[in-house]
């Protein structure tokens, strides 16, 4: 037996609201179906329609005003399950807000119902013009009337590849109509017209909304693209991407007792993020958790890069840094980047080439000559110099991990390996 759709039945709205003729009959659209409650994913968007959150028995998610379909979008193409059903309620100043995102979904069939409770205008601010108000329809930033024409949703959507849109008027029993739209295997959009009591019947009295319909020049019906769903599979062999990523396995220890915050630092193309890579890799084989975030500017090769690395016996959950512990420094630009950080540690350590200025820190500053395997290494070599330092993890560890992934060619191993032993 199906359980509830609602779990009251007193709906949020002001009386009268259209609104409430679409929750209650989309829900008794959905017990036709046979929907379980729990199968079916409501996302509402900002605005009257959206309250009806707190009274469904469904998933609910409550997305930005606008974002509601790009929402419901990434929920369809992150579902396996063909028994759910993606349901995105907006209104009709949400649809403007967010038209790019119905066009999107439109465009690419994905696998979802749209319904639009256009009351033309936007309830819940009180009552302002939205894109899809008609021409001559009174609001409170058009008390003379709209002077424009509003976007015909249907048709755009249709254009754009939508498998099923439809308009119908939100009056009487509807809830055929929402089952036939809820049905379709692809994009579907109903949108339904209805009149808000609150400020379009107050501002635009004695019209009917049969006659604000007709007037309005957007025919009622039903368009149809004879089209096949989107398949997020379409075109690509892989499953999920987060199968490519290799498993590291712990074969070293660490000794590290507490939470170490690293920052590798120095040029654009100097090798930083490969050796920042490398010693979180080796860290994750020495057992310890870690996060590890790269930034450099978008001009590819120019400026600084620089890697912030959390290192931890347990789990991390925040993957900033504020104050670092340890900061490696290998050129000019790296330690301008990081001037702040350095000039704020009270202690710690500070691993930088010897060319460089010596900063005003409290952490203890170590030079080292590691531009002198040249400028593509000094980030290599400054990573094993920290590892054999401090033994915070072993150099062996970071040798293994460059063999795992054959990166041994392209890097002055026998080099390194002189340079470490003359320490
Ligand atoms: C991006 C953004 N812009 C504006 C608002 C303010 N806002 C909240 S509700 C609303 C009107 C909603 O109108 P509509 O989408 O037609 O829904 P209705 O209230 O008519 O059901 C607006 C403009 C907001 N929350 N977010
Ligand atoms: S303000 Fe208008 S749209 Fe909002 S609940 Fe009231 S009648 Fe409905
Ligand atoms: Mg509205």
């Amino acid at each position: 037996m199906i359980k509830e759709y609602l779990n009251t039945d007193a709906l949020p709205y002001c009386k009268g609201c259209g609104h409430d003729l679409i929750a209650r009959n989309t829900t008794k659209a959905l017990e036709k179906l046979n929907y379980d409650p729990l199968d079916v994913i409501m996302v509402t968007d900002i605005g009257c329609h959206g309250i009806i959150d707190k009274c469904l028995n469904t998933h609910t998610v409550h997305g930005l005003h606008g974002r509601s379909s790009a929402l419901g979008a990434g929920i369809s193409l992150g579902n396996e399950n063909p028994d759910k059903k993606i349901i995105v309620f907006i209104g009709d100043g949400g649809t403007t807000i967010g038209l790019q995102h119905i066009m999107e979904a439109s465009r690419l069939n994905i696998n979802m119902t749209v319904v639009v409770h256009n009351n033309y205008l936007y309830g819940m601010t009180g009552g302002q013009t939205s894109g899809l108000t008609p021409p001559g329809f009174k609001t409170t930033t058009s008390y003379e009337g709209n002077p424009f024409t509003g976007y015909d949703i249907c048709a755009l959507s249709h254009t754009a590849g939508a498998a099923h849109t439809s308009r119908i008027m939100g009056v009487g029993d509807i809830s055929d109509k929402l089952k036939k739209v809820l049905e379709v295997k692809g994009f579907s959009l109903v949108e339904v017209l209805e009149i808000c009591p609150s400020y379009g019947v107050k501002l635009n009295p004695k019209r009917k909304l049969s006659e604000i319909v007709e007037t309005a020049g957007k025919p009622l019906g039903e368009w149809v693209n004879d089209r096949e769903q989107f398949n997020v599979h379409q075109g690509s062999k892989e499953k999920n991407l987060l199968e490519k990523v290799p498993v590291i396995k712990k074969v070293f220890n660490s000794y590290l007792k507490d939470p170490m915050a690293l920052i590798v630092s120095g040029s654009a193309g100097e090798g930083v993020q490969l050796a920042a890579g490398l010693i979180s890799k080796a860290a994750i084989s020495s057992g310890l958790h870690v996060t590890q975030k790269g930034s450099y500017p978008v001009t590819v090769g120019v400026g600084f890069s620089t890697s912030e690395i959390n290192l931890s016996p347990g789990k991390i959950n925040f993957h900033g840094i504020n104050v670092p512990d340890v900061v490696i420094i290998t050129s000019a630009d790296g330690l301008a980047h990081n001037l702040k950080k350095i000039e704020a540690m009270k202690g710690g350590k500070v691993f930088m080439d010897s060319s460089l200025e010596v900063p005003n820190t409290g952490a203890e500053v170590i030079r080292h000559d590691f531009r002198g395997l040249g400028a593509r290494n000094a980030s290599i070599f400054a990573v094993f110099y920290f590892a054999l330092k401090t033994g915070v993890i072993s150099t062996e560890s970071i040798f293994q991990i460059i063999e795992e992934e054959g990166k041994g060619k392209k890097l002055p191993i026998a080099k390194i390996k002189d340079a470490l032993s003359a320490l």
